[in-house]
């Protein structure tokens, strides 16, 4: 019998409803269908303490500045409701300033049981929260986006589809481009021939051994044009 790991994602957020589409479809869908993963998100909204009547997730940045900053109360208060439930390996706060996730993390990541994320807004969150709640600190790149709930999206798609089983062909994830450090060659299906516009004969050959040189040509090509730095960092 096989053996499989369930993996747990929670998500923070003050705009759960941004998650539904993109959990809820194709490889995301199908990997909670077949029980390999559970994506749980959390409305910041319900963590809002009562007793403080303070209604408002957010509020304005001590010192002043445009901006509101996520509090820590509502925070605090649904990661140690969901920390007393289980064990996370790490809580991880989606932000422009943190580590520029790679192939290399999303792989690590794959590998854990729990996982916690947490979806800034606005100015970010109470600097408290990341040095007593945060253990690591993802971006997705060198842009700014509105929020960390696009950025979670991201992580959690490359996280989870490295989850053994979750891919039908399983070697696929293997060589994709950057997991073989070299970008993909290029892909082509039916028909054969369009508008005159013809499939390199090499792949109607049928001589597998020709086709995994052409293939591997390629893509060192394609990587030596478009990201050298890709292969210098190798050499270096
Ligand atoms: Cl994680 N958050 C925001 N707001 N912008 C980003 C990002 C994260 N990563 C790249 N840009």
């Amino acid at each position: 019998m096989a053996y499989f790991r369930l993996m747990r994602i929670d998500i923070l957020t003050i705009f759960p409803e941004m998650f539904a589409a993109i959990l809820n479809e194709s490889i995301l869908k199908r990997a909670q269908d077949k029980g390999l993963v559970q994506m749980h998100t959390h409305n910041l909204r319900d963590y809002v303490i009562a007793e403080t009547k303070r209604k408002n997730v957010d509020d304005y940045a001590y010192g002043g500045g445009a901006g509101m900053v996520l509090g820590i109360e509502p925070i605090a208060r649904c990661i140690e409701s969901l920390r007393s439930q289980r064990v996370y390996d790490e809580f991880i706060y989606l932000t422009p300033d943190g580590e520029v996730l790679n192939q290399g993390m999303s792989n690590h990541l794959s590998t854990k049981q729990n996982l916690l994320l947490l979806c800034g807004r606005y100015k970010g969150v109470d600097q408290r929260v990341r040095d007593h709640f945060i253990t690591k600190e993802i971006s997705i790149g060198d842009y700014v986006l509105s929020g960390g709930e696009l950025a979670a999206c991201v992580l959690t798609d490359s996280i989870v589809r490295l989850i053994p089983g979750v891919l039908s062909d399983e070697s696929s994830a293997l060589l994709d481009s950057f997991q073989g450090e070299l970008l993909d060659a290029p892909v082509y299906t039916r028909p054969a021939e369009f508008r005159g516009w013809k499939v390199p004969d090499v792949l109607m050959s049928g001589h597998e051994a020709k086709i995994d040189e052409w293939r591997y040509q390629q893509s060192l090509e394609k990587t030596q044009n478009r990201r050298p730095d890709l292969l210098k960092d190798k050499n270096d």
